[in-house]
């Protein structure tokens, strides 16, 4: 693999030729390159940087002097293997080459030991440190626009004066895998304990007295499975109070009953296994199914004075299996979406139904309360099986609901109705965004409820 370093401090990078990294570079699996970006200057100051538009505190080192830097080293020959040798035209012809642009920023993504055996395998990694505010963005967009792989990463979350650390980071994580892939995989296999999601037990060696402080007698005991268990507790205990973040995310059903008694002592409880569901736009041989569930779930969003028969009335009116293969077969102006259950028999879990414009476009009386646009969609249903209730599967409906509204660029606003008895119901909405614009009068079968009325705008994406 090839690396290209370029930055205004070369001398940072002098810990490389230390042979500290030397293995893999010694090898020839390695090659290394150190550039100076003021070569690629030229006015008399060697001038790398500028004031931002928009103003604002600091410099922006500028694209034109990054670009003439970068179109050089991206098309600079790939030493191959343990060649001295450049790659043939041939082999370059016959085989493309990835080549990776890595820019340090404090606002990448995380560099991950999974992003780092990922990028092990590319030809090439040119690294742009960057000084001041950072490179001007379009260096990377123009980079990604031209089909190299960029990859905008951080180290952590503390600010650093420049990328050269980061790079270096970068360099040692990606090099170390490159030997082995020759020599001793078997230390790198190893580590997969390190990463498997809990933190590495504690390690002692002789002397097995030191200061007042011993080495757990367990260790000495010669009962491998006492060590084992020993070694996993603590591995456990660990997590739970170094890197909650990473307590919580174990998957629950990798844990044996002895675990969760660990992990509950040390203060975390996972939530019971969330399966895994498919959400996708409903098709008509669903219609019956939906309505099936349609009934099973309206009459829990009812108040109490409503009587049986006025919500029967209305299930009967709209929520039978042809109504919903009539909106099933407008599906630009009505949008049902269904939750399924990935494993297994793939039950119904979940469905939404949204009126995009036209025939069941935003109910009249709904287009009176304040700041709701006569553009808006209307969400009419966003329902969960009660099985699932508490499971968050509503609120993953609830984004593809209204993520499915936003790709159709017709609507500015997303309104519910939602009965202003049911709180739990509201509240989920407002963690969503939406925000209580009004009321309306909502009539089942003949009978008068009141609903908030909520929106939540349609606001544009940036990546
Ligand atoms: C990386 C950088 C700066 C803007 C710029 C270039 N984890 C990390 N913290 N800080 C950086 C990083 C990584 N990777 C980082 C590149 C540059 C910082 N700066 C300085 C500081 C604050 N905001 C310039």
């Amino acid at each position: 693999m090839r690396i290209d370093l370029v930055t205004i401090f070369p001398d940072f990078f002098t810990p490389l030729d230390l042979s500290l990294m030397g293995r893999a570079r010694e090898a020839g699996l390695l090659d290394v390159h150190v550039h100076n970006l003021r070569q690629w200057t030229q006015d008399k100051h060697r001038t790398v940087d500028d004031t931002p538009f928009g103003g604002g505190a600091g410099m922006v080192m500028r694209p034109d002097v990054w670009g003439r830097a970068l179109d050089d080293i991206l098309n600079a020959p790939i030493l191959s293997k343990t060649d001295t040798a450049p790659t043939s035209a041939k082999e370059e012809n016959t085989h493309h080459q990835r080549r990776i642009l890595a820019i340090p920023t404090p606002s990448g993504v995380r560099l991950t030991q999974a992003k780092a055996e990922d990028i092990a395998h590319a030809d090439q990694i040119v690294l742009a440190c960057g000084r001041y505010e950072g490179i001007d963005q379009r260096v990377a967009d123009y980079y990604r626009e031209e089909e190299y792989e960029v990859y905008e990463f951080s180290l952590g979350d503390y600010v650093l004066n420049g990328g050269e650390v980061a790079a270096l980071v970068l360099v040692e994580a990606v090099g170390r895998l490159l030997e082995g892939f020759v020599g001793n995989a078997a230390s790198i296999v190893n580590e997969s304990h390190s990463l498997s999601g809990i933190l590495e037990h504690p390690a002692y060696t002789r002397p097995r007295h030191w200061r007042h402080h011993d080495v757990p007698d367990v260790l000495l005991s010669g009962d491998h499975a006492a060590i084992e268990r020993w070694r996993r507790d603590s591995s456990l205990i660990r997590t739970a109070s170094r890197r909650p973040d990473l307590a919580r995310a174990i998957p629950p059903d990798s844990l044996e009953e002895r675990d969760r008694e660990i992990l509950a002592g040390a203060g975390i409880v996972l939530s019971p296994h969330i399966a895994d569901i498919l959400i996708s736009p409903a098709t008509a041989s669903e219609a019956g199914e939906i309505a099936r569930l349609a009934q099973e779930t309206f009459p829990m969003t009812c108040p109490e004075h409503l009587d049986d028969d006025a919500i029967n009335r209305y299930m009967r009116e709209y929520l039978t299996e042809d109504k919903f293969a009539q909106l099933l077969a407008t599906p630009s102006d009505n949008r049902i979406l269904v939750a399924r259950e990935k494993e297994g028999a793939g039950t119904l879990i979940g469905y939404t139904q949204a009126a995009l414009g036209g025939s069941n476009a935003l109910p009249q009386d709904m287009v009176r309360p304040g700041k709701l646009e006569p553009g808006a969609a209307y969400l009419s249903k966003c329902c969960v099986s009660p099985m699932w209730e508490g499971s968050g599967i509503m609120g993953a409906l609830l984004e593809r609901a209204i993520g499915d509204i936003a790709a159709h660029g017709r609507n500015s606003q997303v309104a519910v109705g939602i009965n202003i008895a049911h709180r739990q119901a509201a509240l989920i909405y407002k963690r969503h965004g939406f925000k209580v614009v009004g009321r309306r009068t909502f009539t089942v079968g003949g009978m008068a409820t009141i609903d908030d009325v909520l929106v939540r705008n349609i606001t544009p994406f940036y990546a």
